[in-house]
């Protein structure tokens, strides 16, 4: 099979663990050639335990690139979409969804804007709106629950979650994107933390689980949704995408765990990138 030529657009979040740091890695390991348009760059993530952030917006920048591009009649065949730093950026992800990939292009839509009931620094209605718009656009979207929750104007509330909650919130999240949807951070019980895929089309709502760590994992969702665009990239099945994000992202925190990282860095990845290799030569037939 021929690499599959794809695109990011998400931050820098320069010495941390996360955003484009992680999904550059995991899709290359996936074999995916990998381009990258950066929506910003940080000095860290904007979240707890790091109040003064530096934020450069890249938008002039990254329309200039695009306009380079155009020339160059670039396209590709996958665009992983993450964190934006504007407003203004989300016409630009339209422009790339319309003039930068083939027919057949899958996008994935990581709607990144909050975690545990909240939005994230610097964002608003206004953005969540815009991004319900961009959800139409995406082949998959993964949205956490608090994400979820937003994009569906349906009250958040902590797990457990009950499996008539999870069912009602995918069918809600599959009427505004009609393609493909996984939930993250979806809990069955206190000992379990997974995900939840379903497409409009069967509306089967499939599950896959690990134990809990106590504790909260920085870029652990960015990290689900570049495995899972990795694989999907490779012609990997929802399903298998998403048994194969849960299982890695667990054996992830156990390592960041067990070697007693601050998770606010992000987590230890690299280690077991050789299990992501695996299961991509295995999609090839190797
Ligand atoms: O992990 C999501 C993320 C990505 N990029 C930036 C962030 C966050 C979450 O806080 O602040 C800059």
């Amino acid at each position: 099979m021929n690499q599959p030529k794809v695109l990011v657009i998400q931050d820098i979040s320069a010495s941390c663990q996360i955003s484009m740091n992680v999904a550059l890695p995991i899709l290359s390991s996936l074999n995916n050639s990998t381009s990258i348009l950066p929506t910003a760059l940080l000095s860290t993530h904007t979240g707890s335990g790091f109040e003064d952030y530096t934020f450069l917006d890249l938008t002039s920048e990254m329309e200039k690139i695009l306009d380079h591009w155009r020339q160059l009649e670039i396209l590709f065949d996958g665009v992983l979409i993450g964190y934006l730093g504007s407003h203004a950026q989300m016409n630009i992800v339209k422009r790339v969804v319309r003039e930068f990939t083939s027919d057949d292009a899958i996008i994935v839509l990581d709607p990144v804007m909050g975690d545990h009931g909240e939005l994230y620094t610097g964002f608003d209605d206004v953005y969540v709106k815009q991004m319900q718009e961009l959800c139409q656009l995406s082949t998959v979207v993964i949205p956490n629950m608090t994400e979820a929750a937003y994009l569906t104007q349906t009250p958040y509330h902590n797990g457990p979650h009950t499996k008539q909650e999870i069912e009602s919130l995918m069918e809600k999240m599959l009427e505004r994107n009609q393609q493909q949807v996984i939930l993250t951070g979806v809990m069955p019980n206190l000992h379990e933390i997974g995900a939840a895929s379903s497409s409009y089309t069967d509306r089967q709502v499939k599950h896959a689980f690990s134990p809990i760590y106590p504790g909260h994992f920085d870029g652990t969702g960015d990290l689900f949704s570049s495995v899972v665009a990795g694989l999907l990239f490779q012609k990997a099945t929802l399903e298998t995408a998403t048994e194969t994000a849960v299982a890695y992202v667990e054996k992830v925190i156990q390592r960041t765990v067990a070697n007693k990282l601050d998770p606010k860095f992000g987590v230890q990845f690299e280690t077991d990138l050789p299990y992501l290799m695996e299961k991509a030569a295995h999609l090839r037939n190797e």
